[in-house]
């Protein structure tokens, strides 16, 4: 049986990185539903964030997107966090919305190009400085559509100089989080496909460049639990973009498509013991809010991470481990089954008690009055969103 005083004090000491951009409104190809509330700045993103955190207990720090967060004083905007009693995450870059960028940032055939997209790395990096954040975020959008469009090896070696250029500029405490990605924008060939090309530039790179899961980012029926497995084994898991996918990259609501793969890959981190802070991996959210309403979808998407991590914590490893062992097939899927088929509702809103929030994070929101406040304050200006 696992410990159930180290399960609630792991669960306490859980932290969930928000993202900035799923405050501000978002949309699909065919429209973007604005909502009323909608954060207009930096500083009412944070507000949102801010209120996530209050509720859950268990998300402290927001990470920014440069350019659609970019302040002139970003010592500032820390100082505006931890006014609201969190911090300043993950730095993510943009370099896939201007129009340069058309055949790619860091590997674009123009080299005028890569120098512009590799400075807006090194930029991150500066604004890291300011902000005391830990980690850079690089996504790229880079590929192909069409075959012999461009020299597939070549744009390896592009994206690996400037990797190396935002790499070395890194401080000691830094490191950059190399994201993957199957397809889209890119048709034909992307030049960040999957983690075996991340992991393989991080290891080149060195100790401070580690792959970012975004579960989004797969083909279907990707065993992820597998690469979160590899990936600790090697040292080379420095983070999540959480979210849920049906057909590609839905982005949808954490665990809402799949919790039993969630289950899954949380018992991977579990059973490498990488969940707390402590560890170094990032735990992030990266989805956007369509339909529904925005500041409860993060919440119950933090909830949802909540439970699955709770029931990976449940799984009676010993057991298992025996299970395992022996070649019992039938017992160790039961034992594995056993943990995820628990409700651990009961058990997280004890967990959220001990430390005095509310059980119900939603219905807590709910009353505060804060959607009803946010509706009525930010009226006027510009609502932030993709493309602001
Ligand atoms: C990408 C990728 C990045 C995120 C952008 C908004 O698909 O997942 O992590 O920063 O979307
Ligand atoms: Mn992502």
């Amino acid at each position: 049986m696992a410990d159930l005083n180290a399960v609630k004090q792991a669960l306490r000491a859980q932290q969930i990185e928000t993202p900035s951009w799923a405050f501000g409104n978002s949309g699909t190809r065919f429209k973007v539903f604005a909502q009323a509330g909608v954060p207009r700045t930096p500083e009412e993103k944070i507000a949102d964030a801010a209120t996530v955190h209050r509720f859950t207990g268990v998300a402290p720090s927001v990470a920014l997107h440069i350019p659609w967060d970019r302040v002139a004083d970003y010592a500032k905007l820390s100082a505006f966090a931890a006014e609201h009693g969190i911090r300043l995450g993950a730095i993510n870059t943009n370099v896939f919305q201007d129009d340069d960028y058309k055949l790619g940032s860091v590997t674009n055939p123009d080299p005028a190009v890569r120098r512009k997209a590799t400075d807006h790395l090194l930029e991150a990096v500066d604004i890291m400085d300011q902000t005391g954040s830990r980690d850079l975020k690089l996504w790229f959008s880079d590929g192909l559509n069409y075959p012999g469009q461009d020299d597939l090896r070549t744009r390896q070696d592009r994206l690996a100089a400037a990797l190396r250029e935002a790499y070395d500029r890194l401080g000691d405490d830094q490191r950059i989080l190399l994201e993957y990605k199957l397809f889209e924008p890119a048709f034909y060939a992307t030049d960040v496909p999957d983690w075996g090309t991340s992991y393989a530039h991080c290891v080149e790179l060195g100790p401070k460049a580690t792959v970012c899961i975004d579960t989004g980012h797969h083909a279907p029926g990707t065993n992820i639990e597998f690469i979160v497995s590899f990936l600790l084994r090697q040292g080379k898991l420095g983070a999540f973009d959480f979210n849920s996918r049906f057909y590609a990259d839905d982005d949808l609501m954490a665990g809402a498509a799949d919790p039993f793969q969630l289950f899954r890959i949380m018992y991977e981190i579990v059973r490498a013991d990488a969940l707390s802070p402590s560890y170094g991996i990032n735990f992030m959210l990266d989805q956007c809010h369509n339909i529904e309403a925005k500041i409860p979808a993060i919440i119950r998407s933090v909830m949802n991470i909540q439970e699955a991590t709770a029931k990976a914590l449940l799984v009676d490893r010993d057991a298992l481990f025996a299970a395992q062992a022996a070649g019992d097939v039938l017992e160790a899927n039961s034992v594995l089954m056993d943990a995820y088929n628990t409700d651990v509702r009961p058990l997280l809103r004890d967990v959220r008690v001990d430390a005095g929030l509310d059980p119900d994070p939603i219905a807590a929101y709910k009353r505060s009055g804060y959607q009803e406040r946010i509706v009525a304050d930010r009226v006027g200006g510009e609502q932030a969103g993709w493309g602001a």
